[in-house]
C-alpha cells in the first residue's frame, strides 16, 4: 500500500506528480495546510508536521528529494531515475536536490505573504530580497537548459525542479527566462502534472496568482 499525505500547492505536489507519472496504485490523504498538520493524528505520521509524508512498504518516508530517489529505484520501469553508472547520474542528483534550494525561497515568501496574516508581522526587506535570490536559482536552470528536458529525456529532475518553479512563479515572473518558460509550459501540459493540481473546491494555499514585494515604509 502506498499512501501520500498531501496538501494542495505544497511540496507534496512533487511526490503526487511523480506517482501520477509512474501510474502505480496509491491513496491520497488530503489536509488543509496549517492546523491539520499539527494534529496528534498527523504527528503520529510525521512528528515534524510537514508534507509530503509517504507511507510505503510499511515505512513512512519524508523529504521530497529522498522520496523522489526512492520512487525512481522502486519503479525503475518508469524510467524516471538515473541509476549508478548512468553518465547523467551526478547532474540528476544535483537537480533533484536543487529543487529544495528553489523551494526554500518559496517557503520564506509563502510565510511572508500568506501565513503571516497581519501586515505588521511581515518584513518588506524579505519580500524584496527573496524574489531576487529565487530568480538566481531559476537563472541557473535557464543556463543549463539545452533541449526539451533538464537531462536527455524526461526524468524525476523535471518533476522536482518543475514543481519548485511552478511554486516560484507566484513570486518571480518567468519573462527573463525564456527557455525555462517554454519548458514549464510543456511540463504543465503533462496529464500527470494536471492530475496533481488541486481538486475542484479543495482548499488552496494561495489566494493570488502573483505576490508583489511589499514596499519599505517611506519608499
Ligand atoms: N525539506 C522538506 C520540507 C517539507 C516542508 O517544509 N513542507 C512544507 C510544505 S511545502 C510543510 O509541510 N510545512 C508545514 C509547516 O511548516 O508547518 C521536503 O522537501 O520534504
Amino acid at each position: 500500500m502506498i499512501r501520500l499525505h498531501h496538501c494542495a500547492e505544497t511540496r507534496s505536489m512533487r511526490t503526487l506528480w511523480q506517482l501520477n507519472e509512474i501510474g502505480c496504485e496509491f491513496e491520497i490523504q488530503r489536509y488543509d495546510f496549517g492546523k491539520a498538520l499539527r494534529s496528534d493524528e498527523f504527528k503520529a505520521i510525521n512528528p515534524v508536521s510537514r508534507v509530503p509524508a509517504l507511507e510505503i512498504d510499511g515505512e513512512v518516508l519524508i523529504e521530497t528529494g529522498a522520496i523522489a530517489e526512492i520512487l525512481c529505484e522502486k519503479f525503475p520501469e518508469a524510467g524516471l531515475g538515473r541509476p549508478i553508472g548512468d553518465p547523467e547520474r551526478n547532474m540528476f542528483l544535483q537537480l533533484i536536490h536543487f529543487a529544495e534550494t528553489i523551494s526554500q525561497h518559496c517557503a520564506i515568501l509563502t510565510q511572508q505573504h500568506v501565513m503571516l496574516y497581519e501586515d505588521h508581522m511581515r518584513s518588506p526587506i524579505l519580500t524584496q530580497l527573496e524574489p531576487k535570490r529565487l530568480a538566481k536559482t531559476i537563472g541557473f536552470i535557464e543556463e543549463r537548459m539545452a533541449g526539451d528536458f533538464l537531462l536527455s529525456d524526461f526524468s524525476a529532475a523535471d518533476i522536482c525542479v518543475g514543481q519548485a518553479i511552478y511554486m516560484a512563479q507566484r513570486f518571480v515572473r518567468l519573462d527573463p527566462f525564456p527557455r525555462v518558460a517554454s519548458w514549464m509550459a510543456r511540463m504543465t501540459e503533462r496529464p500527470a502534472f494536471r492530475a496533481s493540481l488541486p481538486l475542484e473546491g479543495e482548499p488552496r494555499l494561495y489566494n493570488q496568482s502573483f505576490f508583489e514585494p511589499i514596499p519599505s515604509e517611506g519608499a
